[in-house]
């Protein structure tokens, strides 16, 4: 190259890590990874992320403790280590201990920590569940690539007048971590949620189903844009799409088992109620979400908690599932 020739702009070096502005080699994330996920890890061994934003807003205590630890027995038993991710006094933690999980479900004010709130929280030493967003965040910063949960944010209902859009959804499309989920809940705007993720370029596969799951429901009335039927055809397109060099994650959807589903016409007169509720007392922003899931659990007389329950275990077996078939080899015992 000779003197007058563009040398690459700094920035080439600086794009070497997909999240981050510094050079790969100078980058050295702020989390804390346990050790036994970091093994896990380096040993190219199945580790699936859970988040805690479910823990601290999404069902009550001790509900919420006991679920946590159900699905990590849950992932251990279908052969990949969990890692559950959440911050302690402005800690991030991949992989929390049993103490850490009963003072995050213990902490009297966890905030409910979306990509927006990250930088916040790490600077202000707070406690908090990270959602789907920060969840994905601090998964692709620790190298892993699934991820499961119960239902993601979406599109809210009346969202083109409130702009009311989970970060989720821009999570999807730029951080690539493929998260397993049962759909979305009906308090959402399902198809608008469905096309939001298509404008984005975000997969959203269906597993073994033609339906868009609606969490406690196992079916609702809008298709899914593409069906797969197996781990292994999950893991293959992660795969491939890697290959193809294209950013952000996937969307698998996976359909609550039938006996514990609440079907979608039972479903939607409770969650027109509440939605009406919400409106007349104003409820707004972050809170909707957690105001409507518990008028729900009351309304529903706790089934919804129970189908809750059973959904998040199911997601967490079939990502651990794909956790296996992507890594190949070597499932933890
Ligand atoms: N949907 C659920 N239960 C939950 C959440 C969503 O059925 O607990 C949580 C998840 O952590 C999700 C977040 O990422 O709420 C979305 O919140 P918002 O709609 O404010 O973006
Ligand atoms: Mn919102």
């Amino acid at each position: 190259m000779n003197a007058s020739s563009p040398s690459p702009p700094p920035s080439s070096l600086a794009r070497s890590h997909p999240l981050s502005h510094r050079p790969q080699a100078a980058f050295s994330p702020p989390i804390t990874v346990s050790a036994e996920v970091a093994e896990a890890l380096r040993l190219h061994r199945p580790v699936v992320a859970l988040e805690s934003t479910i823990i601290t807003h999404g069902m009550p205590y001790p509900q919420n403790l006991a679920m946590a630890h159900q699905v990590e027995a849950d992932c251990r038993e279908n052969k990949a280590l969990p890692a559950t991710i959440g911050l302690l006094d402005g800690e991030i933690l991949v992989g929390m201990t049993e103490t850490q999980l009963q003072a995050l479900a213990a902490s009297p004010s966890p905030m409910k920590l979306s990509r927006a709130d990250l930088g916040f929280a790490l600077a202000m030493g707070r406690s908090g569940g990270t959602t789907v967003s920060a969840t994905m965040i601090c998964a692709a910063l620790a190298g892993i690539s699934v991820f499961a949960t119960g239902g993601i944010g979406g599109v809210h209902r009346g969202g083109e007048d409130s702009m009311d859009i989970s970060a989720d959804l821009n999570e999807l499309a730029r951080t690539p971590v493929t998260v397993v989920c049962a759909g979305a809940k009906a308090i959402l705007d399902l198809p608008r949620t469905l096309e939001y993720l298509e404008t984005r370029g975000v997969p959203v596969l269906g597993y073994q189903t033609d339906h868009l799951p609606a969490f406690w429901s196992a079916a609702s009335p809008w298709r899914v844009p593409l069906r797969v039927e197996s781990p292994q055809e999950i893991a293959a397109i992660m795969e491939a799409r890697a290959r193809l060099g294209l950013d952000g994650g996937m969307l698998v959807t996976n359909p609550i088992p039938a006996v514990d589903e609440i079907p979608f016409d039972a479903m939607k007169i409770l969650v027109d109620q509440v939605l009406e509720e919400a409106r007349l007392q104003k409820v707004d922003g972050k809170a909707v979400t957690p105001f409507l899931l518990s008028r729900l659990l009351t309304l529903s007389e706790g089934r919804s908690l129970t189908a809750n329950i059973a959904l998040v275990r199911n997601n967490v077996r079939l990502a651990a599932a794909i956790a296996c078939a992507r890594t190949g080899q070597a499932p933890i015992e």
